[in-house]
């Protein structure tokens, strides 16, 4: 299936639900207003790129709600496409965040309603009329009732790239980059690396099983807070202060791994939800739409670049300037980062749970066309559909048997990790679950709690492979 087929079925399930309740009482005014436009954004002086946006800023303004809060937002298209927006991570409706989700039509108006739940650090961005390629994504923080909060400051990095293109064939890369995200176990294996990551990048180079490694999309740009690394304002902090970074990946298809010089990340927060053991790391991973909340305490003063421990990506602009007070120079950027990142170190151990069904879906490179990708052999909307039954419990298993990696990701709803690649866990709670590559598994606990049940997407967040057909239909029945 090509693009235009998806968001042409995705469109259709929205024309058909038009009678659905979706409009806020028309006594209230709406709590937010989001206008979807086309606007000029400067990532660094020299470079402006015309893209379209929520209100012309990129990223959107962050939306705080109160969890547990009523939200009415009205949603005004000024674009000569459908526009609709998912509510990433947050448990909705199916007229909110799904298959009956109506799309905001050209030159139109729609209020979406919903309550603000789970607390936590989400984001929302365009599924139809452009998606993550686009500038269209902002965080979305739900605050929580009450929080305990071992920290004096929270600050918002939102990733992103702009100007893509996409090779007919793929881009080879030519080597794993020095600083690239953790493999799959099996992939470690077979390429001989040991736990490893960053530094010199001699255990990984000589050609082999690295070099079958690809990407799909190349970038001219790439930012934090919609600015390339010196093009924003330095962030100022305070020696001794504990800062919070709530760190959200709106690319569109790339994981990043990021460090601090002299600084180390406390993980306490996993796609916002609270993990059963925080950790302290000297880096953070974050595949497509994931998030990771650290906490950081100020203890090194100087001038730093908080950046992607991956060379090109950083050059390109991925890194933001973090400024003590009082310090002065240039700033400095090196990369001691050793941590591997796996989910199951911030879990507790796997434990037993009786499930009423299992889905084993399968993710591979179709060979019906150069960008296709399949679950099960079939492209959307091809794909096995999932039948859940309200309050039950599902184990839903993807392996990849494929040399990318797939950010799984289910909207409306949440799951619980129960497995990474050969290790079983329990208490992770996400939205997102980056399947790595080369016989990468994970299994998930998904439990059908929606309120209102509904039909929803189960995608793959990397938005080449959702539009090359990975992505499927989760129905309640
Ligand atoms: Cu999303």
């Amino acid at each position: 299936m090509n693009r235009g087929e998806l968001l042409r079925s995705l469109a259709a399930a929205g024309t058909a639900a038009a009678s659905l309740p979706l409009k806020a009482s028309a006594a209230r005014p709406p709590d937010h207003v989001i206008t979807v436009e086309e606007a000029s954004w400067e990532v660094r002086p020299g470079l402006t790129v015309r893209t379209k946006t929520y209100g012309g800023a990129v990223p959107a303004k962050i939306l705080r709600l109160h969890e547990g809060s009523q939200v009415a937002v009205e949603v005004r298209n000024r674009t000569a496409l459908a526009q609709s927006i998912s509510w990433h991570g947050m448990v909705v409706p199916d007229w909110v965040d799904g298959l009956a989700t109506p799309d905001v039509p050209p030159g139109g108006t729609r209020t979406y309603s919903f309550t603000a739940t789970p607390a936590g650090t989400r984001l929302y961005h365009s599924v139809n009329g452009g998606g993550m390629f686009s500038g269209m994504f902002g965080p979305l923080i739900i605050e929580p009732k009450s929080e305990p909060g071992a920290y004096d400051r929270d600050i918002i990095l939102v990733l992103h790239e702009f100007q893509h293109s996409i090779p007919a064939q793929g881009v080879m890369a030519d080597d794993r980059l020095p600083g690239s995200p953790t493999l799959s176990a099996p992939a470690m294996a077979m390429m001989g690396a040991g736990g490893m990551m960053g530094g010199g990048g001699g255990m990984m180079g000589g050609g082999g099983m690295q070099n079958m490694l690809m990407h799909d999309a190349e970038y001219t740009v790439y930012s934090i807070n919609g600015k390339a690394l010196g093009a924003g304002d330095p962030i100022r902090v305070k020696r001794g202060e504990r800062v919070r970074f709530r760190i959200i990946n709106a690319s569109a298809t790339l994981t990043h791994r990021l460090a601090l010089p002299g600084h180390r990340f406390l993980i306490t927060h996993l796609d916002g939800n609270p993990v059963p053991r925080p950790r302290m790391l000297d880096a953070v991973e974050v595949g497509c739409g994931e998030r990771v909340d650290a906490i950081v305490t100020m203890d090194a003063p100087g001038v730093w670049v908080l950046g992607s421990t991956v060379r090109k990506a950083r050059t390109l602009g991925l890194g933001v300037v973090i400024a003590y007070d009082g310090a002065r120079g240039e700033a400095i950027w090196r990369d001691d980062s050793r941590d591997r990142f796996t989910y199951e170190a911030f879990g507790n151990p796997g434990k037993a749970e009786r499930v009423d069904g299992s889905f084993d879906l399968v993710l591979r490179k179709s060979p019906v066309a150069p960008d296709a990708w399949s679950i099960d052999g079939a492209l959307y909307p091809d794909t096995p559909r999932l039948e859940v039954r309200k309050g039950g419990t599902y184990l839903i298993r993807f392996s990849n048997m494929s040399m990318m990696e797939h950010p799984m990701h289910i909207l409306g709803n949440g799951f619980e990790l129960a497995r990474v690649d050969e290790i079983s866990t329990s208490g992770i709670h996400k939205d997102v679950v980056v399947v790595r590559p080369m016989m990468g598994r994970s299994e998930l606990l998904f439990r059908a709690d929606n309120p209102n049940g509904g039909r929803f997407l189960l995608m793959c967040h990397n938005w080449q492979h959702m539009e090359g057909g990975l992505a499927s239909v989760l129905a309640y029945t």
